[in-house]
C-alpha cells in the first residue's frame, strides 16, 4: 500500500486522501491496487478479441492466433483501434461545436452567438469562402458546411491542411497519409482492423498516422477554432487553481468534461442576479463555479474561471464535501464520481445523451435550450446547498494564482504582432526550443511528479514550455504559470519572458487546443521556410492515460514533432510496431516517440533532440 505522499505531490491531495480513508471512500488509487498486477497479454498488446474464433493471446507456445495472425498484426490492430477511440473523441467533440455553430448560422438558437466575428471572417477567407459584402450569418452558413465537409467522404485533404508547410504536405501525399475525411479515416481504421483485412503491421500504422493527422489538423483544430468563434478567442487573464478555490460558504458547482457548449452556459446562469439572490435566501453567500479537467481549461482560458483540479483530483474534489453539483458532458469522467458523490450530498448531472452515468441525473442540453437547462442545473445546486453537512466539509489549501489565455492570437499580440521576436530569440539561443507538455494523470505515477518536474527542468534549459489539459493544473499549482516564475528559468528564457511580461510556461488551453500548438509550429516553420520536423520542438505527455492522449502523441509525431511519453502504449509485444514508434517513423515523417518515466532523464532526452534540431538549422546548440 502506498502512503498518501507516494500517491501525489500535492498537499491538497494528501489531505483529501486522508479524509477519503476516514470517510471510508475508495479512490482510483485503491482500485489500481486491486487491479495490480495487470494482465501481461493485455499490457503488451498481444491479446486479440477481434473475432470469436478467439480470443487469442500470443505466447512462445502459441505464436499465432487461430486465424494465423502474429503478434505484430495483433498489436497493430489493437493500437489502431485504440487511436481510433481517441480520434473519435476529439473529433466528435469538434462536430458538436460545428452543430452549435450551424444552429447559430441558421437562426435555430438564441442561446449561442458568434462572439468573434473577426476570427470567423479570417478563417472563412483562409478556407476560400467569399466574405465581401455578405451577411455575417451567410458566411457562417458556408463555413459550417465547409467544416462538416471535412468529416465525411472526402476525396481530398481535410481543411486546415493548408496550414501545413508544403514540403510536409508533399511527404504525406507520397506516404499515402494525407488525411481525407475525419470520419472516413476512423471508419477505415475500424475496417482495416476487422478480421482478415490489413494484416501488415506497418501498413496498419500508416493508416493510424493518417487518421491521427485528421484529428489534429481537422477534428481538434475545428473544435478549437469554432469554440473561439462562439465563445471568444482567449486573451491573457488571471485565474486560480487547486481545491482551495471551492468556497465553504457558497453553493459550489463543478463543471467537468470537455465541451464549452455546456460549461459556458452554466457560467452564464451562475452570474444571473436572480439565481444569486435565490442562493442567498438559502443561506449561501453566493454561487461559486469551478472547473475540472479540460472543460475547466476552456473556461479558464476564456473567462478566468478557477480550476479545482486535474484528472486525479476529480474524486478528491467531491471528498471536500462542499460540492453541490458536478455537471459533466463527456470524456475523462470517472464513473466512480457518482458513488463518491453518494457518500456526500453531491449529485452528478449528465448533459449529453452519448454520456449517461447510472445513478446520475440527466439534464439534456440541446442547442435551443442550453440556457434554460443551465438555469435548471444551477437551481438544483442551490436546492442541494441545504443538504450539505458543513461538519463534513474540509477544503484544503489556498488557491494559487496563474496567468492563462495564450491563444496564438494572444501570443502574437504579446510578441508585438509578429513571430519575429520569437524566431530571433530561438536563433540567438535565448529560447533554445519550444516543448508542449500535455495530457493527463495516471495513478500508476506519483500524481503530477513528472508533469511538474519535467516542466521545471526544461525551462531551466531555456526551453519555452507550453501546457494544456491536465498538465496546466500541475504547472499552475507549482507556481509556474505566473510571470514571476522566470526566476526558475534559464538566463535566456528569463530575459525574453521577463521583457514580454509573460511566464516561461504558457497555458494554451484544453486537449483539443493542442491544435493551437500544431498551428504555432506550422506558423514558425512557414515563417522560417522549413518543415515542422526541422524545428527545435518537442512534445511530451509524461502521465498520460487516455486513448485521446495517444492520438495526440501520434498526430504530433506524424506532424514532425518528437514526442516523449512516460510509459509506452500497449504495443511492446510487437517488435515491428515498437521499432516503428521509437525510430522507424523518424525516417518517414521526421519524428518519433521516446519513452522515459523519469522526468529528469526525459528532460535530457528532449534536450538532446532540441540540440540536434538546432544543429540541423545551423544554430548553436
Ligand atoms: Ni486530455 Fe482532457 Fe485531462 Fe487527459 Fe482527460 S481531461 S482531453 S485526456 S485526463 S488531459
Ligand atoms: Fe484470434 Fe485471429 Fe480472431 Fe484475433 S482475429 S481473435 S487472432 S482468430
Amino acid at each position: 500500500t502506498k502512503t498518501v505522499e507516494e500517491m501525489s505531490i500535492w498537499e491538497d491531495a494528501h489531505q483529501m486522501l486522508r479524509k477519503a480513508e476516514r470517510d471510508g471512500i475508495e479512490t482510483a488509487w485503491d482500485r489500481l491496487e486491486q487491479q495490480t498486477p495487470h494482465c501481461k497479454f493485455g499490457e503488451s498488446g498481444v491479446c486479440c478479441r477481434i473475432c470469436t474464433m478467439g480470443p487469442c493471446r500470443i505466447s512462445k507456445k502459441a505464436p499465432l492466433g487461430v486465424c494465423g495472425a502474429d503478434a505484430d498484426v495483433i498489436v497493430a490492430r489493437n493500437f489502431g483501434r485504440f487511436l481510433a477511440g481517441g480520434a473519435a473523441g476529439h473529433s466528435d467533440h469538434g462536430r458538436d461545436c460545428i452543430e452549435a455553430f450551424h444552429a447559430v448560422a441558421h437562426g435555430k438558437t438564441k442561446d449561442y452567438h458568434i462572439q468573434d466575428s473577426k476570427k470567423m471572417l479570417r478563417i472563412a477567407e483562409e478556407l476560400g469562402i467569399a466574405t465581401e459584402n455578405r451577411e455575417l450569418l451567410d458566411v457562417a452558413k458556408d463555413l459550417a458546411d465547409k467544416f462538416f465537409d471535412s468529416f465525411g467522404s472526402k476525396h481530398e485533404e481535410v481543411c486546415f491542411i493548408n496550414r501545413v508547410p508544403e514540403k510536409q504536405q508533399e511527404n504525406w501525399k507520397n506516404l499515402g497519409i494525407m488525411p481525407r475525411g475525419v470520419d472516413r479515416e476512423i471508419t477505415e481504421m475500424m475496417h482495416r482492423t476487422h478480421m482478415g483485412c490489413d494484416n501488415d503491421a506497418s501498413n496498419t500504422m500508416l493508416q493510424a498516422a493518417r487518421m491521427c493527422l485528421g484529428d489534429g489538423w481537422a477534428g481538434s483544430m475545428i473544435a478549437t477554432e469554432v469554440s473561439d468563434i462562439l465563445f471568444g478567442t482567449p486573451s491573457p487573464r488571471k485565474a486560480q487553481v487547486n481545491l482551495g478555490v471551492l468556497k465553504k460558504d457558497q453553493v459550489n458547482i463543478l463543471v467537468h468534461g470537455h465541451n464549452p457548449i455546456v460549461s459556458e452556459k452554466i457560467l452564464e446562469a451562475v452570474n444571473e442576479q436572480e439565481l444569486i439572490d435565490l442562493a442567498k435566501t438559502k443561506g449561501a453567500k453566493g454561487i461559486n463555479l469551478a472547473g475540472l479537467c479540460c472543460t475547466g481549461n476552456e473556461l479558464m482560458m476564456r473567462q478566468g474561471i478557477p480550476m479545482a483540479g486535474n484528472h486525479l483530483m476529480t474524486e478528491l474534489a467531491i471528498i471536500t464535501g462542499a460540492v453541490e453539483i458536478i455537471v459533466v458532458d463527456y470524456q475523462c469522467i470517472m464513473p466512480s464520481l457518482v458513488q463518491v458523490g453518494n457518500c456526500y450530498h453531491t449529485k452528478m448531472i449528465t448533459t449529453a445523451d452519448k454520456a449517461k452515468f447510472t445513478g446520475a441525473e440527466h439534464v439534456k442540453f440541446e442547442m435551443h435550450n442550453g440556457m434554460e437547462q443551465a438555469r435548471k442545473v444551477v437551481r438544483m445546486a442551490i436546492e442541494r446547498y441545504g443538504m450539505r453537512n458543513q461538519d463534513r466539509v474540509e477544503i484544503p489549501g489556498e488557491p494559487v494564482d496563474i496567468m492563462t489565455g495564450f491563444s496564438n492570437e494572444a501570443l502574437l499580440d504579446a510578441l508585438g504582432g509578429s513571430l519575429t521576436p520569437l524566431i530571433d530569440a530561438i536563433k540567438a539561443g535565448k529560447i533554445r526550443g519550444v516543448v508542449g507538455i500535455v495530457g493527463c494523470n495516471n495513478p500508476k505515477y506519483k500524481h503530477d511528479y513528472c508533469n511538474v518536474n519535467l516542466t521545471r527542468e526544461l525551462i531551466k534549459k531555456d526551453i519555452l514550455v507550453i501546457v494544456t489539459g491536465c498538465v496546466t493544473t500541475a504547472a499552475g499549482k507549482a507556481g509556474l504559470l505566473v510571470p514571476e516564475s522566470i526566476e526558475q528559468a534559464g538566463p535566456g528564457l528569463r530575459e525574453i519572458c521577463g521583457s514580454l511580461g509573460i511566464p516561461p510556461v504558457i497555458h494554451m488551453g484544453s486537449c483539443v487546443d493542442n491544435a493551437r500548438i500544431l498551428q504555432l509550429a506550422a506558423l514558425l516553420a512557414n515563417e522560417i521556410g522549413v518543415a515542422i520536423s526541422d524545428l527545435p520542438l518537442a512534445a511530451s505527455s509524461p502521465e498520460w492515460y487516455s486513448e485521446k492522449a495517444a492520438t495526440i502523441g501520434t498526430y504530433a509525431v506524424a506532424s514532425g514533432i518528437y514526442t516523449h511519453l512516460g510509459h509506452p502504449p500497449n504495443i511492446t509485444g510487437s517488435p515491428i510496431v515498437t521499432n516503428l514508434a521509437l525510430s522507424g517513423l523518424d525516417d518517414l515523417v521526421g519524428a518519433c516517440f521516446g519513452i522515459e518515466p523519469d522526468p529528469f532523464k526525459a528532460a535530457e532526452l528532449i534536450n538532446e533532440r532540441i540540440k540536434a534540431k538546432r544543429k540541423g538549422l545551423g544554430l548553436e546548440e
